[in-house]
């Protein structure tokens, strides 16, 4: 009996564990690099608890951009997309806590800009749908093939913040 609630226990704990351990891949996008808003898109994921485990600038070609954004190849506005993101550098991150998928996309707003709230990224930030200055991840899934996508094994972090125990109970 004891065993079993034990065990019970046990599991509810790593359930926690691993939910703790969802992944979400936010890029800083050209324009806002150019703006100067990489610290402050940052600050936010920081702020609200979010691990970084990853982290890096960079500028990929058309290539790695079209194949990020595959699902929108037949969209009209794809050439352009393509044409913006490869217009600069970008900042790739991977970020790490519960929920981290959903509550990023909160955190964004809304693909078009006019349509954030106030107090998200993109309803702070920005105006036109194709300088909406960040990206995040729609799924966990596609999460976790965009931080594939993005990372090589070796630029993954796993680590333990002091913190974490302020910020999850
Ligand atoms: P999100 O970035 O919110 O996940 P998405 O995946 O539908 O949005 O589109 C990817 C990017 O493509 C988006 O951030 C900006 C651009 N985009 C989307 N819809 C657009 C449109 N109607 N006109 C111009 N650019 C668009
Ligand atoms: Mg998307």
């Amino acid at each position: 009996m004891v065993a079993t609630l034990l065990h019970i226990l046990v599991g509810f704990s790593k359930m926690a564990d691993d939910k703790r351990k969802e992944r979400t891949f936010i890029m800083v996008k050209p324009d806002g690099v150019q703006r100067g808003l990489v610290g402050e898109i940052m600050k936010r994921f920081e702020a609200r608890g979010y691990k970084l485990v990853g982290c890096k600038m960079c500028q990929p070609g058309a290539e790695h951009l079209k194949e990020h954004y595959v699902d929108l190849k037949s969209k009209p506005f794809f050439p352009g997309l393509i044409e913006y993101m490869t217009s600069g550098p970008v900042v790739a991150m991977a970020w790490e806590g519960t929920d981290a998928v959903k509550q990023g996309r909160k955190m964004l707003g809304e693909t078009k800009p006019l349509e954030s709230q106030p107090g998200t990224i993109r309803g702070d930030f920005c105006i036109d749908v194709g300088r909406n200055i960040c990206h995040g991840s729609d799924g966990v899934e596609s999460a976790k093939k965009e931080i594939a996508h993005w990372f090589k094994e070796g630029e993954l972090m796993s680590w333990t913040p002091c913190e974490f125990n302020w910020v999850y109970e």
